[in-house]
């Protein structure tokens, strides 16, 4: 288990060139669960970058590809709007990285990825999201849970192909299997998905020690219950455990609080008074507002 960034915490990213600033507060969480003798699932929460990672492989070859993984994209930590292409290269440098990894020698190592970046898309600040595997990205707005990523896996397909229900998908023996991965048999090229950023939107990135414990129901139940982050981490990775916590759960809750639109506020201040042409220039040309990076 890597875990990459603050735990819990909260941030505003800037972005100078459309004059908004957006602000973030989110908490992350894994646990091992009652029934694996290792942490496998790795994490990243550092601003604009959030994502999960859930190795797969033995002898500890999945922890080693789950933290190569957010090793590489904690380059990407800090850094003015991240595009699709600068995630694909992280992702293929972590491929690179996981085959000189100690104990990494057999073609089943892998690990899925999934994750968000905040970023300038089309003159707006977007999220990004992106998915290799059966980790998820859930998106819950108005008190609707909407799940963004398809999970590359079997019973995916089979729900795809009308074979079974997606209620028969949540108890399927295959579950398990999935059909993409970071990993040594084919370009690590995610999905992606671009989301509109609203304040008062929540994030949900998780590996799927949640969601074979969770139906979407329950994980809307304690999303909307706890407004507070930590507290609806917390309530997710607890209510996994007690329904058997059979795998590794890691959980990030990603919540919008607002976006603050730098020239309003200039106006606003000139009409105190308390600005000017100075203070816009400022604002206009200062740098990404990204703070120290706790990379340990
Ligand atoms: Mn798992």
């Amino acid at each position: 288990m890597t875990q990459i960034g603050q735990g819990s915490g909260g941030f505003e990213v800037a972005f100078p060139s459309v004059k908004k600033t957006v602000s973030l507060a989110w908490a992350a969480l894994t646990d091992t669960g009652h029934r694996r003798e290792v942490n496998e699932d790795s994490l990243i929460s550092a601003p604009p970058i959030f994502a999960v990672a859930d190795g797969m492989g033995g002898h500890s070859a999945g922890d080693v590809a789950s933290a190569a993984v957010v090793h590489r994209l904690a380059e990407l930590a800090g850094r003015d709007s991240p595009q699709n292409a600068a995630i694909n290269a992280a992702l293929g440098l972590a491929v690179t990285d996981m085959a000189s990894g100690v104990g990494v020698t057999d073609l089943g190592t892998g690990t899925t990825v999934t994750g968000a970046a905040l970023t300038l898309v089309s003159g707006a600040p977007q999220w990004v999201v992106f998915n290799i595997g059966d980790s998820r990205v859930y998106l819950l707005t108005s008190g609707v849970l909407e799940q963004i990523t398809i999970d590359h896996s079997v019973v995916q397909e089979l729900v795809d192909a009308g074979r079974i229900t997606r209620d028969e998908a949540d108890v399927h023996p295959h579950g398990n299997i999935i059909t993409r991965a970071v990993g040594f048999h084919e370009a690590p090229i995610p999905d992606y998905r671009v989301l509109p950023v609203h304040p008062g939107m929540r994030l949900l990135i998780c590996s799927d020690g949640l969601t074979k414990e969770l139906t979407a129901y329950g994980i809307r139940h304690f999303l909307i219950s706890n407004p507070d982050p930590d507290d609806a981490a917390k309530a997710l990775v607890e209510a996994a455990l007690e329904n058997g916590g059979r795998d590794n759960v890691t959980v990030i809750v990603l919540d919008v609080l607002d976006i603050e639109d730098s020239e309003d506020s200039e106006d606003r201040e000139e009409d105190l008074g308390t600005g000017g042409p100075s203070a816009s220039q400022d604002a206009d040309t200062g740098p990404l507002d990204i703070g120290h990076l706790d990379t340990h």
